[in-house]
């Protein structure tokens, strides 16, 4: 009787202990990567997802924020993983929703499914120089745009940089709207870039970041569109013999934290990861616009360059106003109206 009992007592522990073990992922079904609540005394690690590699100013601003947070206080730890290694973008922000991811740092592209607001960015040929976008993102406008998004299970605490879109191709040289004309561009997933790309005549192919550099290698694309950091650092020299200098379009980094870890947060340990969130985000500011410019010499000497004449650019931006009359609505008349009237005050100063 007594081994019986014995038998069935070790049977039991052992289906507890499976049961226990196949329990890691989060209910969601993703593999969780969003450390545990720390308990008394071990420091909370937080893992940050990027699209982008270790080269990139995004990835330095990352460290910054690393060594800001780690110098401030024991109790957080951070761990940076580049190159999409968790996710893509749009899979990250869905993990930071679910809590089983606790920051990424995307474009505002493909945030704008969860956000329509963040549109406003892709209304192409709007913000057109570092100043003007300072005064956009770092003022009321920027403030209050960003707090727009804790109904998504995300909270933005700082705007970072990516910086203005360039155009590259492996077919020819682009120095005309007709140029253009069947180009297949790889864009963001996001209707108002496929909409532009299409009203400029090319053929857009909406695709995370994480698959470009392999659909330019296949040419299953014939090009893309990133700023010059981008361009340079991710090696697309070796896949696209042309570059031109289009600023169709700016776009901002989004730093963005998971709201369900960020309540479990004390209010000081929010109060260091939004300061530095802060601080190194005018670090990756900063160092991205320094980076553009010596990647832009550098690129010159790796690939064929060509500039749009004003004459040619009125003709690409007379092509792409029915896009921005269409997404109006879509994106919020009244926020665009307020991002437009911002972009023009700039303008007439
Ligand atoms: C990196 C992306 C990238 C963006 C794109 O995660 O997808 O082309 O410009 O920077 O967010």
């Amino acid at each position: 009787m007594f081994k019986k009992k014995m038998f069935f007592t070790l049977l039991l522990l052992m289906v507890i202990t499976i049961l226990a073990a196949c329990g890691g992922n989060s209910s969601e079904g993703t593999t969780a990567v969003s450390g545990p609540a720390s308990s008394d005394g071990e420091a909370r690690t937080l893992r940050i997802s990027l699209g982008l590699n270790d080269q990139h100013p995004l990835y330095k601003g990352s460290e910054k924020f690393k060594e800001i947070v780690e110098s401030q206080t024991d109790s957080l730890k951070i761990e940076i993983y580049h190159s999409g290694q968790i996710a893509d973008d749009r899979s990250a922000i869905e993990m930071l929703q679910f809590g089983t991811l606790d920051i990424t740092i995307p474009s505002s592209a493909p945030f704008v499914p969860f956000v329509p607001e963040y549109g406003v960015f892709d209304l192409p040929f709007t913000l057109t120089d570092t100043e003007m976008v300072d005064s956009v993102l770092q003022g009321e406008f920027g403030k209050n745009l960003a707090a727009k998004v804790e109904s998504q299970g995300v909270v933005q605490l700082a705007w970072w940089e990516n910086g203005f879109r360039q155009l590259t191709n492996n077919s020819k040289p682009i120095k005309t709207l007709e140029d253009l004309k069947g180009l297949k561009i790889r864009v963001m997933e996001n209707e108002t870039h496929i909409a532009s790309w299409k009203a400029l005549g090319a053929n857009p192919t909406p695709m995370a970041f994480t698959e470009l550099f392999t659909a330019m290698q296949q040419k299953t694309v014939d090009g893309q569109e990133n700023p010059y950091p981008s361009i340079l650092l991710e090696k697309y020299p070796e896949v696209q013999k042309y570059l031109t200098e289009t600023n169709h379009v700016y776009s901002p980094f989004l730093f963005l934290f998971s709201k369900k870890v960020w309540d479990e947060l004390t209010p000081e340990q929010q109060e260091i990861i939004e300061d530095a969130a802060i601080e190194a985000g005018e670090y990756n500011r900063e160092l991205t616009r320094q980076t553009a410019e010596e990647a832009l010499e550098e690129l010159k000497s790796q690939m064929e360059f060509t500039e749009i004449s004003d004459e040619e650019l009125a003709k690409f931006k007379e092509a792409v106003q029915p896009v921005i009359d269409k997404y109006k609505s879509q994106i919020g008349t009244e926020i665009v109206d307020q991002y437009l009237a911002e972009v023009e005050k700039y303008s007439k100063e």
